[in-house]
């Protein structure tokens, strides 16, 4: 099948080497994408192009500069509103302030390799954050961090979060390792052992996502696992029609966890509503914009502590 590649010169006046860029990017995506034989050159397509390369060439250096800042979104006892822990999310603030989204920047760390550093560099903010309120507060409150899968491939990775504990003198039960159930459709053995590994040092181990992909029971039996947080899906299919049998599958779901000692957090939990729905299901715990976006972890403290 042939390639046609074409140039939309509604963009104004283009000169003849950028037009040659142009056609040389509309060929490439052309090849790149199978199913679509005809391609046109579109700001947009080069636009994404462009930031991917900017995020390639720069994570190093913002990793070093600190420009990959830790916020910190509550999670909340839904029976006593009470604040129990947080999750540490990533965000990349560059030096003149604007911010690249972690969905921008993610998906190419993993592919990459790059997420390895970067939730290592996260684990150890985590460590500074739970050692800093309890030299200042006297108390502090555990946080949940997410986890590569590629950080399971390697082989130190165990060894390198206990030297982080051992640093800031943490105790490990403070840190929740939040993982993806795709993990364990690779491995399911492989990634156990490594799971019985790290409660043995102590560690908390959370199933993030859970419902949002293949989801599968059989990673409910197989992971030894202490926490499951329920994908903001659930919530956002909570309406009309569908509403009486997502409840259902809510409630045994929360009720199944339960009976296997592990508890449930409820993501995207965005209104009073939802909150209402939660609780009936028999969840533990909601995280969402209703009770806090992800904040800055110095404002986090100000309001918290
Ligand atoms: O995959 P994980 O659950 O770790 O991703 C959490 C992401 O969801 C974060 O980027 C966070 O900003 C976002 N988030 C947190 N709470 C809410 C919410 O109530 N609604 C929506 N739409 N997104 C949320
Ligand atoms: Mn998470």
């Amino acid at each position: 099948m042939g390639v046609v590649a074409g140039v939309d010169m509604q963009h104004g006046e283009i000169r003849r080497e950028e037009v040659m860029t142009h056609v040389m990017f509309a060929l490439n995506s052309a090849r790149e994408g199978q199913q679509d034989n005809l391609w046109f050159y579109n700001t947009q397509l080069h636009a994404s192009e462009e930031l991917a390369n900017y995020i390639e060439s720069h994570m190093n250096r913002a990793l070093q500069h600190g420009e990959f800042k830790m916020f910190l979104q509550p999670k909340i006892e839904l029976k006593t509103g009470k604040l129990v822990g947080a999750e540490a999310l990533v965000r990349w603030i560059k030096a003149d302030g604007t911010m690249i989204f972690p969905n921008q920047f993610i998906p190419l760390f993993e592919q990459n390799g790059f997420s390895v550093e970067l939730d290592m560099y996260m684990v150890e903010q985590v460590c500074r954050q739970i050692r800093f309120w309890m030299d200042s507060y006297g108390v502090s409150i555990p946080i949940s961090v997410n986890q590569s899968k590629l950080l399971f491939y390697q082989d130190n990775y165990v060894e390198k979060l206990c030297e982080l504990i051992e640093r800031y003198q943490v105790p490990a039960r403070m840190i929740t390792l939040e993982i993806l159930e795709g993990l364990a459709m690779e491995d399911a053995r492989g990634l156990n052992d490594r799971l019985l590994e790290l409660k043995e040092k102590g560690f908390r181990i959370s199933m993030d996502d859970f419902g949002s992909g293949y989801s599968s029971f059989n990673t409910l039996s197989s992971l030894d696992i202490d926490e499951l947080k329920l994908d903001r899906g659930f919530l956002m299919e909570m309406h009309g029609s569908r509403r009486e049998r997502q409840q259902l599958i809510l409630e045994q779901i929360a009720q199944l966890a339960g009976k296997m000692n592990i508890t449930t957090v409820a993501e995207g939990v965005e209104t009073r509503e939802d909150e209402e729905i939660i609780l009936q299901a028999g969840c533990d715990y909601g995280q969402g914009y209703y009770y806090s976006r992800p904040i800055d972890a110095q404002v986090f403290t100000e309001i918290y502590f």
